[in-house]
């Protein structure tokens, strides 16, 4: 059976401007449009930090790994704390729909080098999966060889599964349409509906909220993904319907290519 790896953005489930908002509704859509997708894929479920995560994140500056231990560790702790909460709130939406859904604790399975994956105990996955069941990871703090702590975001986790379960589709799920030309909140700023990655240029690094580099983070490992030859796209999973669409390639998406 073929595999879809869903990454859910953390923007998409909770508002960034108010913390600890869980936006219920978009996750209950989500979970009917699972249950029909479910019927016919194998699925792996990523969530990310939103109001959640970054914040905490950020207060404690985890990003740079741990350098003043008596605060960050306290830090690392919370941050954990509210993800867990986070993942939580989603799951039980999901089993509401009868969806076998599981969730696999990120710093449990994962060590990072550097602030990227090292070790990754994926066997559980690929149990989970022959079962039919669904497995359920998120963005998180973890262990790091060198920097002693790291963030490890949802859309690592997401393409290094999607790239070692050889997926058929990775899914990123935004709060927005897809790729746009510019910031979406500008005017002339336009969705890029086909992406060709041989031809295309990533101009920004950082976003203001995002501990993690937010879209420019994601569009990286999505070219990596496509690399490997998976169907990459990126679609609005707030609208109704769009998660269904996008699976048949029908509606508003940004897909990439590879020219
Ligand atoms: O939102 C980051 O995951 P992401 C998780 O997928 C934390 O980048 C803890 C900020």
């Amino acid at each position: 059976m073929n595999l879809i790896v869903l990454k859910i953005g953390g923007s998409a489930i909770s508002n960034k401007n108010i913390p600890f908002s869980f936006r219920k509704d978009v996750v209950e859509h989500i979970a009917k449009e699972l249950t029909e997708i479910h019927k016919e894929y194998n699925i792996i479920l990523v969530h990310g930090g939103g109001s959640y995560g970054h914040p905490i994140a950020k207060a404690y500056d985890l990003s740079k790994g741990l350098y003043a231990p008596k605060k960050q560790l306290l830090g690392f702790s919370r941050t954990r704390y509210y993800m867990s909460k986070l993942n939580l709130l989603i799951i039980e939406e999901f089993i509401k729909y009868n969806l076998p859904v599981i969730t696999i604790q990120t710093s449990s399975v994962i060590t990072a080098k550097q602030g990227k994956i090292y070790n990754f105990y994926i066997e559980p996955i690929i149990k989970l999966l022959s079962l039919r069941m669904i497995p359920v990871m998120y963005g998180d703090v973890v262990i790091d060889e060198k920097k002693g702590i790291a963030i490890i975001s949802g859309d690592d986790i997401s393409t290094y599964l999607a790239i070692k379960l050889k997926a058929d589709k990775l899914l990123f799920g935004l709060d927005v349409d897809g790729i746009y030309s510019k910031d979406p909140s500008l005017e002339d700023s336009e969705l890029i509906e086909i992406l060709d990655i041989s031809s295309f240029t990533i101009k920004g690094t950082m976003t203001k909220y995002d501990v993690t580099g937010g879209i420019f983070h994601k569009i990286e490992k999505a070219i990596e993904a496509t690399k490997h030859g998976i169907n990459v796209y990126f679609f609005n999973i707030t609208k109704q319907g769009r998660l269904l669409d996008v699976i048949n390639e029908k509606g508003t998406f940004t897909k990439l290519i590879t020219g």
